[in-house]
């Protein structure tokens, strides 16, 4: 079983998964993807992974950041921008997310996490905008609108959670929250059956994964630990590294062995989250849409090594390697 269960990503099956791009098709064929990326140390993050998005195919992608991030590093014209209210200095809070969700309902998918920061308020706008929070709360938006004639605001319900992709701080916080929750938050059940199931790729790297886990022996075992917490989490599970496993909670593995050093630089792991949501805009399912997405990133890396060698290279280098990837 275990054979048949795991499979060996080749250009084949990455093929096989590439969304087709009909010669009557528009930008909204091609879906829209939401990414909230950035903060005052890491404003890299958020340019890389929206880029990443776009240059994968999906047709239109949104960088919703906060407002005193609005100018980033890099920033590609092609993505538009969402500004967000600020609870400090480029930190992201409760008002964010009130925000975050009332536009949700637009798009396909989304990524939250990279470059975030992990200061008090940006877990609040997290649980928040994942509906992490107790019961009580969950059920809402929480954010009032006045209604015409009335006094009494109108309390919005939360749009269901577009396919989303968990990556970096978004994971750190997750682990934060699992591991010190709140007390008024503790007493109703695991974080994790309060995400909608399958319906989320996280992507640690080791490091994170040992933060997810609380436990150190990650990389020795990476098929078991990623099928392991899979299965757990009931959510579909990148665990990245110089070999990179995905799995999902059914014990589906697949393993991605293309990758080189010079992928292993600061941003490249931005630049995968940000394509593996491009790929869930575009309709794919969550299990293909990370397979494809670490293939394609890999592909990318080859032809930078190809080109520039494995060393002194930028995660940046990769974005316009994806399309030549997919062609
Ligand atoms: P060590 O010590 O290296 O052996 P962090 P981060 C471990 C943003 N970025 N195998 C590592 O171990 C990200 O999006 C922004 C084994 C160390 O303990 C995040 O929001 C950039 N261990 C934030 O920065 C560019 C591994 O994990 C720990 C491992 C922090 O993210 C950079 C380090 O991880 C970055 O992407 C492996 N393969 N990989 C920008 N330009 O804006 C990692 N570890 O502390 O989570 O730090 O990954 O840099
Ligand atoms: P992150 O640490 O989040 O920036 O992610 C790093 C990305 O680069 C992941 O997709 C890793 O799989 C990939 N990567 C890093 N080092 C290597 C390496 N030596 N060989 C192949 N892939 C690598
Ligand atoms: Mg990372």
């Amino acid at each position: 079983l275990e054979g048949i269960m795991t499979e060996l990503i080749d250009g084949d099956l990455a093929r096989s998964l590439l969304p087709p791009r009909p010669p009557d098709s528009h930008k909204g064929t091609f879906g829209k993807a939401l990414v909230v990326a950035g903060s005052v140390h890491y404003p890299g993050a958020a340019s890389l992974a929206s880029a990443g998005a776009a240059r994968v195919g999906a047709g239109l992608v949104t960088l919703a950041v906060g407002r005193s991030q609005l100018v980033g590093p890099g920033r590609i014209p092609e993505v538009t921008l969402h500004p967000l209210p600020e609870a400090e200095w480029g930190v992201l809070g409760d008002a964010a997310a009130d925000e975050m969700l009332a536009i949700l309902g637009d798009y396909q998918a989304l990524l939250v996490g990279p470059g975030l920061g992990r200061e008090k308020a940006t877990r609040a706008f997290f649980e928040r905008l994942l509906g992490l929070q107790s019961p009580r709360h969950r059920g809402q938006i929480g954010f009032r609108i006045a209604t015409a004639g009335s006094e009494k605001a109108a309390v919005k319900q939360r749009p269901e959670l577009p396919f989303t992709v968990i990556d970096a701080d978004g994971l750190n916080i997750l682990a934060d929250l699992i591991h010190h929750p709140e007390p008024s938050n503790a007493a109703f059940g695991a974080v994790w059956d309060r995400l909608p199931m399958g319906r989320c790729v996280l992507t640690p790297h080791p490091g994170e994964m040992r933060r997810l886990l609380g436990v150190e022996q990650i990389a020795e075992h990476p098929v078991d630990v990623a099928k392991d917490a899979a299965a757990r989490w009931k959510q579909i599970v990148v665990l990245k590294g110089a070999t990179t496993v995905i799995a999902d909670p059914e014990g589906r593995v697949r393993v991605n062995d293309g990758g080189n050093p010079a992928l292993a630089t600061a941003g490249t792991g931005d630049v995968l989250a940000g394509a593996i949501a491009g790929l869930l805009a575009q309709g794919l399912k969550p299990f293909d849409a990370a397979t494809l997405g670490v293939y394609l990133h890999s592909a990318a890396g080859r032809l930078v090594r190809d080109e520039l060698g494995d060393m002194g290279t930028l995660a940046g280098d990769l974005l316009p390697r994806l399309p030549l990837a997919i062609r």
